[in-house]
């Protein structure tokens, strides 16, 4: 609790950590994808085994990935793909943008998080996750795509995860607040 305040009171004085993301998820060539269907537990289980699957096709400048192309006409119109990384602290946010070219799934260690059926291509953007879905260790970030319309197919997330501050940090922050507060009594 007392620990709570300093944090709040580090706040308000501008002393958050660096507002950058500490881990960044993205869609990329890392990421394996597999079609036909996989059996359950491809979207839930981080040991599920996905070593018999492909790696991603990746167009670097946006980080659209699928199976084998991006083009309709040579990739399969479904895909199954997952990635599993790391968190090393519980978090405290995380707002996505991913995509579907053209619809499909999302899943968070086995959370529906996304159900897109509509139509074509669909941007979710400021995708705000609730943080008590994440793990500290392994997560698993899954999404099934499918095209429904030619010329393009694509699957896209672009999630920066902030991490809760260790405890030596916030108490790195208190000291800083305390120091600024005494030197703002002085000039008053
Ligand atoms: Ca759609
Ligand atoms: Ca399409």
């Amino acid at each position: 609790m007392r620990c709570a305040l300093i944090m709040g009171l580090a706040g308000v004085l501008g002393l958050t950590a660096a507002s950058a993301a500490d881990v960044m998820v993205v869609s990329d060539a890392t990421w394996k994808v597999t079609n036909p269907a996989p059996p359950t537990g491809w979207n839930s289980d981080v040991d599920f085994d996905d070593s018999g699957w492909g790696n991603a096709v990746e167009n670097p400048s946006n980080h659209n990935i699928w199976m084998i192309s991006l083009q309709s006409a040579s990739g399969p119109n479904q895909v199954w793909a997952r990635k599993v990384f790391n968190l090393s602290a519980p978090v405290a946010s995380a707002v996505g943008h991913f995509g579907f070219d053209d619809n499909g799934q999302l899943y968070l260690n086995g959370h529906l998080l996304i159900d897109d059926t509509g139509g074509g291509a669909t941007v979710f953007n400021n995708f705000v996750i609730d943080p008590s879905f994440f793990v500290v260790g392994d997560n698993l970030i899954a999404m099934h795509g499918i095209d429904t319309i030619a010329p393009f197919n694509s699957l896209n997330a672009q999630l920066p995860i902030t991490l809760v501050p260790e405890p030596a940090c916030a108490w790195l922050l208190a000291a800083s607040a305390v120091g600024l507060l005494a030197r703002a009594r002085k000039r008053g």
